[in-house]
């Protein structure tokens, strides 16, 4: 029994190497196999999937809290970049709506979680919602007591009370200091919480796939791939469509030259699944592939891998329709403009790093009322989605800078047109 104990001992330290988005797909897997075989049976394993769910709830208000705060106070720069930083804010937040509203587009018209016919969870209502107007959808964003909206987990009323507080803490100068520490701290907890949730992620998963696969068999795997194809064909409609049109249009500039001098980028992106960490790969091709002077990428490409998550946003869009497909609840137009407007505030909360947009999704599904079990169905193969939303994520970022450089009169055309990175990679 020493030998079993110390193989086991072993296996452990081997699952535990393994990295977490290949433990949450082995998860998925094997929850799917268990709840083929064990059909109905499969069903007592769901209570593994609700405790995760639950503990993901438990981060959304204080996470959302803390690093939207963290977020806009240390756009402080871009007050200071003045011209520059308003033209990127804009930038960022109108391209950025437009990915969701892609997101949505794709993800009506592929139906991905269609048929699926998911029971509701207990506590979800799919009576048909009254649907408000809008002025009176304008007016409860403003939370008359914040700590009502923090303790109800009004999302939409949360958000906007951390921005309209992180501002002011930014305007008042020095006395902010404090307060913002305290913040940074705070967020940084939050972001080590997640972590450590997210460990629990792969049997969460392997709960809540046993349930889905128990109750629906292997046919639930259609739906699935139906988002990895949804999300695919919405990322390369807004980046090889929408951004070449922003290109052509807005700065006269030939699209053809802007994708080869970003490829580099973009393969960068799309393996390591991390915006934050293909900063210095965009910075790189930035200036020396499309001529782009330093002093507006150093600033324009940071605050975009920051704030900037057109990818994230779309992906939020296509699967925020999928779990609504899937549980079978009708969204109101108005439930549409409120998934833009909290995924494009929540993509300045979002960190550049892989997975931080499947924690999002949550803030998103909240707001709408959706339930947060269909976090746990895309978790599976979140991975795979998380490779394209980041290459859009980068491309996005610059996009901008190229934009902005050209309009400020910092793109040396000659080097834009000059194709540098044929020689550089060849
Ligand atoms: N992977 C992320 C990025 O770096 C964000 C996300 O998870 O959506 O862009």
């Amino acid at each position: 029994s020493k030998q079993t104990s110390s193989m086991l001992g072993r296996t452990w330290s081997y699952w535990m190497s393994v990295p977490l988005w290949l433990q949450i797909l082995v998860g998925m897997v094997l929850g799917i196999t268990v709840g083929v075989v064990l059909g109905e049976q499969a069903t007592v394993l769901k209570p593994i999937g609700t405790l995760f769910v639950n503990i993901i709830k438990m981060l959304i208000v204080p996470l959302v809290f803390c690093s939207l705060i963290v977020g806009v106070t240390s756009m402080e720069d871009t007050a200071k970049m003045g011209r520059i930083g308003f033209k990127s804010f804009t930038f960022y937040l109108c391209t950025t709506a437009i990915a969701i509203s892609i997101g949505l587009a794709v993800g009506y018209v592929i139906q991905p979680g269609a048929g699926l016919d998911l029971p509701l969870p207990s506590g979800v209502s799919d009576v048909a919602k009254e649907v408000p107007s809008v002025m009176q959808t304008l007016i409860n964003i403003v939370p008359t007591n914040p700590i009502a909206a923090l303790a109800n987990g009004q999302i939409l009323q949360v958000i906007v009370f951390a921005v309209a507080l992180g501002i002011a803490l930014v305007l008042i100068g020095d006395h902010g200091k404090p307060a913002i520490k305290v913040f940074e701290s705070l967020a940084e907890a939050m972001y080590k919480l997640t972590d450590m949730v997210m460990k629990l992620a792969p049997y969460g998963v392997f709960g809540l796939m046993a349930w889905v696969a128990g109750a629906y068999g292997i046919e639930m795997l259609l739906p699935l791939l139906k988002v990895i194809v949804a999300v695919y064909v919405g990322c390369i409609i807004h980046v090889l469509g929408f951004y070449s049109i922003v290109l052509s249009m807005f700065s006269k500039l030939n699209p053809l030259h802007f994708f080869k001098g970003i490829s580099n980028a973009m393969a960068v992106a799309f393996t390591t699944s991390s915006s934050a960490g293909t900063l210095p790969a965009s910075m790189k091709c930035a200036s020396e592939y499309l001529g782009v002077n330093k002093k507006i990428s150093s600033f324009v490409l940071p605050l975009g891998t920051t704030i900037n998550m057109d990818g994230t946003a779309l992906y939020q869009g296509v699967t925020a329709l999928f779990v609504a497909q899937a549980f079978g609840i009708d969204l109101t137009w108005v439930d549409y403009l409120t998934i833009i407007l909290t995924a494009t505030l929540a993509s300045i909360g979002t960190a550049g790093v892989p997975g931080a947009g499947l924690v999002m999704l949550t803030l998103v599904l909240s707001t709408v009322g959706l339930p947060l079990e269909g976090v746990a169905l895309i978790a599976g193969i979140d991975r795979i989605l998380d490779m394209a939303r980041t290459v859009v994520n980068v491309s996005g970022d610059l996009v901008a800078t190229t934009v902005i450089a050209k309009s400020e009169d910092e793109l040396d055309m000659e080097h834009y047109n000059a194709d540098m990175v044929q020689s550089a990679v060849l």
